[in-house]
C-alpha cells in the first residue's frame, strides 16, 4: 500500500452538488441507485477526468445525463472509476450492488443483530456507491430507503422525513431529505426492528426540535440519561459557544456491532450501544459519565465538524480536537471540574505519552499516512484537544470565544484547515501564534527541566526552564516550542501563594509564564519568603516536567497549593518516589521499606475534613501499573507490579481503622442517582474498600460479600466482585462470578464487564481464562465489544500479558491474524500492545518482536501493515 501526503493536496476536480440515493435492501443483495450532480470545479482543467472511489460494489449500470455508457467509455479497479470524458456539469446515474450480511469489518452499510446500519468516516461511503470520497465534496441528499416491512419497520436516514408508504410485497419505504450540504462521511441509514423514546428540546430561538433515541425494544428502559445528556449538552452549546441545533428532528440510534464509540451523522448519530445505554443496575458510574460525555461530543460536532467541515484527513484534528476539548469542558461544568481534569490528564499522561513515544508517534497533523483509520488516535483527539486547551488558555476565554464566533461565522458550510482556525484565534486577538503552529506539526512529547532557587538576599526567586523535545520516527530535529506554562509560588511560612513580580510587572499570585526558547530563566522580585514553585498548574501544557522537588517540598504542595490539579500531582509525584526506590529494592533483592512520609500523607488526606470527596478518592489512588511504566527507562514488568502491591498493602496496613471508618462513613441507601456528590460518595467508598482488600481484611470481606449482594447498583456490585475475583479468596469469587454471569447473560453490556473483570485479575491462571471465555457463547469475534472487553482487557492485564513464555504474546498475534481477515480496522487497534517492544527488557524484546514478525508473514490489510511495519522499522 502507498501512503498519501498532505503535501499533494489538490482541491477537487468535480464537486457533486446534490445526491440523491435509494436503498433497496437486502441482506445478500442490496441495489443502491444514485443519481449525482455534478458540476466541473472553477479552476480545474476541462479534460479533467471523473474519478470516484468505490470498492466491494458490483456495479449494474452507468448513466450520463440519461444515456447509458459504453464499456470502453469508463474504467473499473477494484478501487476506483474513471470516466475520461464527461461535460462541465452532468447527471450520473449508477446502480451497484453489495451484500451488507457479510461485510464484518463494519464499514459502509452492514447487519447488526439483523438492523442494517451504515459507518461511513473516513472512507466508508466509497463501500456505499461510487463517489468522490472525500470531505471537500459537499452535497445536499435525498435518500429513500426500502425494506421489508416486518423486518425493517423503521427506515432513518439523515435530515427531515419528507415521504413514506406501502409497496408491493410486504415492503415499505420512507424518504428522507438533509437540506444542509453534508460530505459523504456524514451520510447515515439505519433500518430495523427498533423502538424509539421520543423528547423533545426549545432552542434559544424558540425552535422546537423533536429528539428521538432508537433502540432495540429490550432496552427502552435504558435511554434515560442519554436523553438527559442530549438535553443538558444542547443547552450548554447555546449558552457556551451560541451555537443553535439547526434542524427540527435529531436522532439517536443504538447498535451493537460499532468499531468506535458513535458517530455525528447529520441529524442521525449512530452509538455504539456501550456508549448510550445505562441503568443503574447495568452500568457503572464511569459509564453513566462516559455516556455524557459521548453524547455531548457528539452533538457538539453539529457544529465543530458538521457545518464547518475538514478540508482533508490531515486536517481530523480540526474537528476531533476542538470537540473533545469542547466536551470536556461540558463534562467539568456539569460534575467536579478538578476530578474531570485529573482524570483526563492521568488518561493523557499514560496513553497518549506512551504513543508519543512509540513508533507510530505522529503529529496532530500527520503528513502522511497509508490508512487513515489508523489515525483515529490519542494524539489527534486528546492531545489536539490540550492544544485548543492552550489556545484558550493564551488567548483568555472572551477571545476564544470570539476567535470560535468567527471560525462559524466565516467557514459555516465550507471545509477548511487547521490554519483557518488557528488564524480566526490570532485575528481575533492579535495574539501571535505562529511559534504555536508547530504543535501541529511537531510529534513527541517535549520535556522541561526546571530547576529553582531562592536567593534570600535579594528576595528574589530564580527559575530556570530548558525544553526539548525527543526524536521521533522520521523527525529527528526539533524546534522549540511556545509552552504556556501556568505557576504559582507557595511560600514555605505562610502556606500561602505569593505576589508574582517579574521584570517588575505584578502578575498575581497565580500566572502564565511563556517558554519560548530552549532555555529562559524567569526572576521573580520581592519574593518575601523562600518558596516551593507549583509549576504547570491545571496541566497547562501536555509536557513532561521535571523538577527536583523533595519528598518534603511535595508533602508541603499536597496540603497547601491552591491548585486542586497539582495538590494531585504532588501526591503521585511523592508516591512514584516511593515507588522508584521500591521498584530498585525489588530488582536488587533487597527487602522493601515503606516511606513513612507517603503513609502520613495518606494519613493526613484520610483524617481531613476535605470536602470533595471525588478529589479525595482521586488523592487516594496510587499511579497506575501503566503510569508507572511510563516512568522507567526499561519497564520492570515484575518489579512496578510488586512494588505497587507493596506500598498497596503497606498503606493498608498502616491506615486500616481509617478506610474501614471511609468505608461505613460513605454508604448509602439513597436510591441510584448519577449525581456528582453520590458518584464522589461511591467512589471514595470504593477506594477505601480496594485498600482494605488489598490484605484480604476480613471485614473487608464481609464488605465485599454484602454489597455485591444488595445490588443497590452495578457500580458497587462490580467493584466488589471484581475486589473478590482479584483476591484469592476464590471460595467467595467463583460462586459470585458464576452468579452474575447467569443472572446477565441475556444482556452484552454486563457480559462485556464480566469478561473484563475475569481477565484483568493477577492470578496466573488467567491465559488459559482467555482461551475457555473466547468459546463461550457471549463471546464473538466479530463484535468489536467483546473483542475489547476480552481479549483488550488481556493485553492490558500487564504481569499476565507480559508472561514470559511470550504465551501472552501469542494469544494477541493470533487474534490480530484472525480479525485482520474480518475487521481490519480493530485489528490494528489491538496489535499496539505489541508495537512497545522496545520498552521491555531484552527477553521479552525478541518475543515480541517475533509475534510482529509471525504478523507480517500474513497477507495483510493495509490497516495492520502499516502498524507492523512501523513497530518492525
Ligand atoms: N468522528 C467519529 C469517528 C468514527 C470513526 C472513525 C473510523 C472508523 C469508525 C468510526 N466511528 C466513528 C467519532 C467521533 O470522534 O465522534
Ligand atoms: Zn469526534
Amino acid at each position: 500500500p502507498q501512503p498519501v501526503y498532505l503535501s499533494d493536496y489538490q482541491p477537487p476536480a468535480y464537486l457533486v452538488t446534490h445526491t440523491e440515493l435509494t436503498f433497496d435492501l437486502d441482506p445478500a443483495a442490496t441495489r443502491v441507485k444514485a443519481r449525482l450532480q455534478i458540476e466541473r470545479h472553477p479552476s480545474a482543467d476541462s479534460q479533467a477526468p471523473l474519478v470516484l472511489n468505490g470498492e466491494h460494489l458490483t456495479l449494474i449500470s452507468l448513466a450520463i445525463d440519461g444515456s447509458p455508457l459504453a464499456d470502453a467509455a469508463y474504467q473499473l479497479t477494484d478501487e476506483v472509476l474513471h470516466i475520461a470524458d464527461v461535460p462541465e456539469t452532468f447527471m450520473l446515474e449508477s446502480e451497484v450492488e453489495l451484500a451488507p450480511s457479510s461485510n464484518t469489518a463494519l464499514e459502509g452499510l452492514y447487519q447488526s443483530n439483523g438492523m442494517y446500519c451504515t459507518q461511513c468516516e473516513a472512507e466508508g461511503f466509497r463501500r456505499i456507491t461510487y463517489y468522490p470520497d472525500r470531505p471537500d465534496v459537499m452535497a445536499t441528499f435525498k435518500v429513500t430507503v426500502i425494506g421489508n416491512a416486518t423486518s425493517e419497520p423503521v427506515l432513518l436516514a439523515n435530515g427531515n422525513p419528507v415521504d413514506q408508504g406501502a409497496l408491493e410485497n410486504g415492503r415499505h419505504f420512507a424518504t428522507w431529505e438533509d437540506p444542509h450540504p453534508k460530505p459523504c462521511y456524514l451520510f447515515a441509514l439505519v433500518a430495523g426492528n427498533l423502538h424509539k423514546v421520543e423528547d423533545s428540546f426549545e432552542t434559544v430561538s424558540g425552535r422546537n426540535v423533536t429528539l428521538q433515541l432508537w433502540v432495540e425494544q429490550e432496552n427502552l428502559d435504558k435511554t434515560e440519561h442519554a436523553m438527559a445528556s442530549l438535553k443538558r449538552a444542547m443547552a450548554w452549546d447555546e449558552q457556551t459557544y451560541g451555537r443553535e441545533y439547526d434542524l427540527d428532528l435529531f436522532m439517536i440510534v443504538a447498535v451493537n456491532d460499532f468499531n468506535m464509540g458513535a458517530m455525528e451523522n447529520k441529524g442521525l448519530n449512530i452509538f455504539n450501544s456501550a456508549a448510550v445505554l445505562t441503568h443503574p443496575n447495568t452500568a457503572t458510574d464511569a459509564a453513566f459519565q462516559n455516556v455524557e460525555g459521548i453524547v455531548a461530543h457528539e452533538y457538539f460536532h453539529n457544529w465543530s465538524g458538521n457545518r464547518v467541515t475538514c478540508r482533508d484527513w490531515f486536517q481530523l484534528s480540526l474537528k476531533e480536537g476542538f470537540t473533545v476539548f469542547r466536551d470536556q469542558c461540558f463534562s467539568a461544568d456539569t460534575n467536579s471540574a478538578p476530578v474531570k481534569r485529573i482524570q483526563d490528564v492521568s488518561f493523557f499522561r499514560t496513553a497518549q505519552f506512551a504513543e508519543d513515544a512509540g513508533p507510530t508517534a505522529h503529529p496532530i497533523r500527520p503528513d502522511h499516512f497509508i490508512e487513515i483509520t489508523n489515525f483515529y488516535t490519542l494524539t489527534i483527539y486528546e492531545k489536539g484537544a490540550e492544544v485548543v486547551r492552550m489556545l484558550r488558555n493564551l488567548l483568555g476565554w472572551e477571545d476564544f470565544r470570539r476567535g470560535s464566533d468567527l471560525y462559524f461565522e466565516r467557514f459555516d458550510g465550507q471545509a477548511v484547515t487547521i490554519e483557518d482556525f488557528v488564524g480566526c484565534m490570532a485575528e481575533v486577538s492579535d495574539v501571535d501564534l505562529s511559534q504555536f503552529m508547530r504543535w501541529y506539526s511537531q510529534a513527541g512529547t517535549p520535556e522541561i527541566d526546571a530547576h529553582g532557587e531562592y536567593d534570600y538576599a535579594h528576595g528574589e526567586y530564580h527559575l530556570t526552564l530548558r525544553q526539548r523535545t525527543p526524536a521521533t520516527p522520521g523527525q529527528s530535529d526539533k524546534l522549540p516550542l511556545h509552552i504556556p506554562v501556568r505557576m504559582g509560588l507557595v511560600g514555605t511560612k505562610s502556606g500561602q501563594d505569593l505576589t508574582l513580580t517579574l521584570l517588575g510587572e505584578k502578575l498575581g499570585n497565580d500566572a502564565v509564564i511563556h517558554l519560548t526558547e530552549d532555555e529562559q530563566t524567569f526572576v521573580f522580585t520581592d519574593v518575601a519568603e523562600a518558596p516551593v514553585p507549583s509549576l504547570l498548574r491545571d496541566f497547562s501544557a501536555p509536557v513532561k516536567l521535571h523538577f527536583p522537588y523533595s519528598r518534603e517540598d511535595l508533602a508541603f504542595l499536597l496540603t497547601h497549593d491552591s491548585d486542586g490539579f497539582n495538590r494531585w500531582d504532588a501526591g503521585q509525584r511523592l508516591a512514584m518516589l516511593a515507588l522508584d526506590d521500591l521498584i530498585a529494592a525489588h530488582r536488587n533483592g533487597v527487602e522493601k521499606v515503606m516511606d513513612s512520609r507517603v503513609v502520613e500523607a495518606f494519613r493526613t488526606l484520610l483524617t481531613s475534613a476535605m470536602s470533595d470527596k471525588a478529589v479525595l478518592a482521586e488523592m487516594l489512588t496510587l499511579p497506575s501499573e501503566a503510569y508507572i511504566a511510563e516512568q522507567q527507562p526499561i519497564v520492570d514488568v515484575d518489579a512496578i507490579h510488586a512494588a505497587r502491591e507493596f506500598v498497596r498493602q503497606s498503606l493498608a496496613v498502616a491506615l486500616r481503622d481509617e478506610f474501614v471508618a471511609v468505608y461505613k462513613a460513605n454508604q448509602s441507601d439513597e436510591p441510584y442517582a448519577p449525581t456528582p456528590e453520590q458518584i464522589a460518595q461511591r467512589s471514595l467508598k470504593n477506594v477505601a474498600l480496594t485498600y482494605l482488600m488489598a490484605i484480604e481484611d476480613e471485614e473487608g470481606i464481609t464488605f465485599c460479600e454484602t454489597q455485591f449482594a444488595a445490588e443497590h447498583n452495578m457500580t458497587d456490585v462490580r467493584h466488589a466482585l471484581t475486589l473478590l475475583v482479584h483476591s484469592d479468596r476464590d471460595d467467595i469469587a467463583s460462586p459470585a462470578l458464576k452468579a452474575f454471569g447467569e443472572k446477565w447473560a441475556h444482556d452484552p453490556l454486563v457480559m462485556d464487564q464480566w469478561f473484563t473483570i475475569q481477565v484483568s485479575r493477577p492470578q496466573p491462571d488467567v491465559l488459559e481464562r482467555v482461551q475457555y471465555l473466547m468459546q463461550h457463547p457471549a463471546f464473538s469475534i466479530k463484535n468489536p465489544n467483546k473483542v475489547r472487553a476480552l481479549v483488550g482487557a488481556f493485553a492490558q492485564n500487564r504481569i499476565n500479558f507480559h508472561r514470559l513464555d511470550g504465551k501472552g504474546y501469542a494469544l494477541l498475534a493470533d487474534v490480530v491474524i484472525e480479525l485482520n481477515r474480518l475487521n481490519p480496522e480493530i485489528a490494528a487497534r489491538l496489535v499496539t500492545p505489541l508495537t512497545r517492544w522496545q520498552r521491555f527488557d531484552e527477553e521479552r524484546q525478541q518475543l515480541m518482536r517475533d509475534e510482529l514478525v509471525r504478523i507480517k508473514q500474513e497477507p495483510l490489510s493495509s490497516n495492520v501493515f502499516e502498524v507492523v511495519e512501523k513497530a518492525l522499522a
